[in-house]
């Protein structure tokens, strides 16, 4: 398939219309809630919401389940790199980029590709080309070879990264010590014959705002754009920092988008100082909705890549001792408050102020006090019901624990609304409504509960003024003990 796209992007409504009737065409009686991924809300929005794969890790079913649900566009994490595909001069290995490749193409997302030039990840033999030319030589043969193998299949190309310093000089790289300022032009002069219907991108970290960085990257583009150099996209890694979203990140992608090129954010992680805790995740995930905001409102951002699924594998912690917490699921695969904040972000819920509408402030809503209710029930399972609630809305958060001695697979939990609740989205479960009665089945990935393991869920909801908690659930069908 060419991957010709208009931009911006034409929504997927196709896919979002024909999920959402799928989830809807349930044995469940309406009104019903469907299932929400982050995948059908950004596909109707035609935005891309990507993930970085380390294709080691299709074979842990959480990991799979999730990738295969959440995302649109797969970028390797490190597959694609020249010290993965050229670790010698002239042999190419393409065994874990071909894996990533072919999960893109069995689960239909775009393949987007990372990254042929880049002065990290790159093989000693390259540092010690002698010549000039033959630096120029090996470079161009290995934007060629890898461009050309992925030709009608990565859509879109970093095809330099970080070739910049903060302060806007360029980075003193091997191939900017040797082939000076022109090896980026030529670079992409190269990836343009290799495969001319990819799109070209570069990307850097660090210029998410408008900074000396992303001013010097700026000027790059305007000049190719003036000179007629082939480039179509720029990439903002966007490794930030909670509570340090850049102001003027919509300033800087729309400034970049109207020198006519299309702009992304294609690493996204959001740090915190580790342990986390409920305000710094509840700010992290103001910070998540904002930059999907920024996004949505940039009519030519392409979409938003997360750089990883789980904290258990994220680079950070390796890099930053003491930091991390930085994505959307957590080490055992929960969603954190993130992810109901992006998919509202995406346009999840109608109406429901949540703490994401206004990123900058802390949310306003009144958290309310944990039910007083004596524990109850006598099955082997453990509900923890919270909400956080404002005049006409509420989120819901569910903690169901196994406390018998063998695992639960596959679960539903069950429960009655006394205050005329309504639950509008639902995320880490498939939640039906009907009347007052609640069901939420597990989603695909989370359908094991280990004894004395927990998962939890969450969801949106409507209340008419008093809102009082369920004060009985069931699971598979017996009683539960209300923490
Ligand atoms: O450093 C974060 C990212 C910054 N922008 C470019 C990205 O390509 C980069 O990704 C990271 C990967 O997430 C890491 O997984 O790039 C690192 C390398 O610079 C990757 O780390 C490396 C480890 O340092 C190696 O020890 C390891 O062998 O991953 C390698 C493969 O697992």
């Amino acid at each position: 398939m060419t991957p010709t796209r208009t931009t911006p992007r034409a929504p997927r409504v196709a896919a979002a219309v024909a999920t959402a009737a799928l989830l809807i065409g349930t044995a469940f009686a309406l009104p019903s809630v469907a299932a929400t991924t982050l995948k059908s809300l950004a596909d109707a929005k035609g935005k891309d919401i990507g993930f970085a794969l380390d294709p080691n890790r299709l074979s842990e079913s959480q990991y799979k389940a999730i990738a295969d649900a959440e995302f649109n566009l797969v970028v390797a994490e490190n597959a694609m790199k020249w010290d993965a595909t050229e670790s010698s001069q002239g042999n190419f290995t393409f065994s874990a980029a071909d894996q990533v490749a072919n999960y893109a193409q069995t689960t239909g997302k775009e393949l987007y590709g990372h990254t042929l030039v880049w002065h990290s990840q790159l093989p000693g033999w390259v540092s010690n080309l002698g010549t000039a030319a033959q630096l120029t030589s090996a470079m161009n043969n290995h934007i060629t070879t890898v461009a050309s193998r992925y030709q009608g299949k990565v859509t879109s190309w970093d095809v330099v990264n970080e070739a910049f310093n903060d302060d806007g000089s360029r980075r003193q790289s091997v191939f900017q010590q040797k082939l000076g300022d022109g090896y980026i032009e030529t670079a992409f002069r190269t990836a343009r014959a290799a495969d001319p219907a990819a799109k070209l991108c570069i990307n850097d970290y660090s210029t998410d705002g408008v900074n000396s960085k992303s001013t010097a990257i700026y000027n790059l583009v305007r000049d190719f754009k003036a000179r007629g150099v082939p480039i179509d996209c720029v990439g903002f890694q966007a490794h930030l920092i909670v509570g340090q979203v850049p102001s003027t990140m919509q300033q800087n992608l729309q400034r970049f988008a109207d020198l006519g090129v299309d702009v992304r954010i294609t690493e996204l992680d959001i740090r915190m100082s580790t342990p986390s805790d409920s305000s710094k995740l509840a700010a992290q995930a103001a910070d998540y909705s904002r930059v999907f905001q920024i996004c949505g409102a940039v009519s030519r951002c392409q979409g938003v890549t997360l750089w990883g699924i789980t904290d258990k594998y994220s680079w950070i912690p390796d890099v930053f001792p003491g930091e991390g917490a930085a994505l959307v699921w957590d080490n055992n695969y929960n969603a954190k408050p993130a992810y109901n904040a992006i998919a509202t972000a995406l346009g999840g819920t109608t109406g429901t102020p949540t703490p994401t509408v206004t990123p900058t402030v802390t949310p306003t809503v009144t958290p309310t006090t944990p039910p007083t209710t004596p524990p109850t029930g006598t099955g082997s399972c453990r509900v923890a019901y919270s909400v956080n609630q404002w005049n006409t809305g509420f989120t819901g958060n569910v903690t169901v624990t196994n406390t018998s001695s063998t695992p639960v697979n596959g679960w539903t939990l069950a429960w009655s609304f006394s205050g005329g609740q309504s639950i509008s989205q639902a995320w880490s479960s498939v939640t039906t409504q009907s009347g007052s009665q609640v069901t939420a089945k597990n989603a695909a990935w989370n359908a094991s509960i280990p004894s004395n393991g927990s998962v939890q869920f969450g969801f949106n909801a409507s209340h008419t003024g008093s809102n009082p908690a369920p004060s009985a659930f069931t699971l598979n069908g017996a009683a539960c003990t209300v923490a």
